[in-house]
């Protein structure tokens, strides 16, 4: 264990990458604001199936430049990037064989988003980790759908007769979620996904699991066995609650305490603004020098620096994530 997770102590920082179709609505649905979180309007805005699939026909990333946002990790002083290989639309931003809903079969730009950056980070030496998400799933049938913001009321007008229909179908509002039992999403698309992620990229430096909503052992089990693809794999703790620890913690949005350290590896992961998958009107952006300090925080109590930047659909980054990543390689360089 202690062997794999080397590289990983000494890495102190990386870019988490939320990329997928919502960077096309971008926090608008039907000309509605979506509260909260730019990846989640799907569940927030309880917007039906079919209509989110629409907005697929809109991911096209022409100006893509995987080389330039490896380059920008490595000037910025990063050591390893952890992308959104699947979030919980359920979106593959790679060819997949276990599910049409991806970036070659549903969208016009039709090529595979982690093969040029696997390519890029082979060429710079930067690590590559793939964020999977295995329980959640909105679009394929039987994926889980959290259940506990169903009690939070929705950011979609018609919520109060989506809210019943939630509460009776374990967070789910449209009906082709449940066509199929989870156990049936475990087999025949998380597994086959996870091993196309395991075999089609060379090497994967990291699995970062996401909400294990509805997860049992047995699922976990069957996610788990496939990492022996890659021998030298680290995984996080998102994986099943409990008995499927990983290596490391994931505190989200927040540093430890001193106090609260156990001596187990932590990696803090942190929005540059308030959203992690992009929203045009999200402006709150914290300053390079706030980044600095956190990195340093973290960095002085033993811990790692997950630093996000969630793309436009065009396939750029937003300017003032650009000018942050600059700043901070800057202060690198004299410090
Ligand atoms: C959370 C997810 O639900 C968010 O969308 C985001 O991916 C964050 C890093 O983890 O639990």
């Amino acid at each position: 264990h202690d062997k794999r997770m080397e590289w990983w102590r000494e890495a102190r920082f990386g870019m988490f990458i939320h990329w997928g179709v919502y960077a096309v609505p971008a926090g608008y649905y039907n000309g509605q604001p979506i509260k909260r979180i730019g990846e989640w309007i799907m569940n927030r805005g309880k917007i039906p199936v079919s209509d989110y699939q629409e907005f697929a026909k809109q991911f096209d990333p022409v100006k893509y430049d995987a080389d330039a946002w490896v380059k920008m990790a490595k000037d910025a002083g990063m050591k390893y990037i952890v992308i959104t290989a699947k979030h919980h639309d359920g979106f593959a931003l790679f060819k997949s064989n276990a599910s049409k809903w991806n970036m070659v079969d549903a969208t016009p730009y039709g090529k595979d988003l982690l093969k040029p950056l696997a390519e890029a980070c082979r060429k710079y030496g930067i690590k590559l980790g793939f964020y999977y998400s295995q329980a959640q799933d909105w679009n394929n049938p039987g994926g889980a759908a959290s259940r506990k913001a169903a009690s939070e009321g929705w950011d979609n007008p018609d919520s109060t007769k989506i809210d019943a229909y939630t509460a009776a179908h374990e967070g789910h509002w449209d009906p082709t979620q449940t066509t199929k039992t989870m156990a049936q999403y475990i087999d025949e698309v998380a597994v086959p996904q996870v091993k196309e992620l395991l075999t089609n990229y060379g090497d994967v430096a990291v699995l970062w699991w996401d909400t294990p909503t509805g997860m049992t052992d047995e699922f976990a089990g069957k996610l788990n066995a496939t990492l022996a693809l890659q021998p030298n794999i680290i995984t996080n703790d998102r994986l099943k609650r409990p008995n499927f620890a990983g290596d490391y913690k994931t505190p989200e949005q927040r540093i430890p305490r001193e106090s609260e350290l156990d001596g187990k590896d932590w990696e803090t992961c942190m929005t540059m603004n308030g959203t992690w998958g992009f929203k045009k009107d999200d402006h709150e952006w914290k300053s390079t020098e706030v980044i600095i300090r956190n990195l340093l925080d973290i960095a002085s109590k033993g811990g790692n620096y997950l630093l996000n930047i969630g793309p436009r659909a065009d396939g750029t980054f937003p300017d003032e994530s650009i000018a942050r990543l600059k700043q901070v390689g800057d202060w690198m360089k004299v410090n």
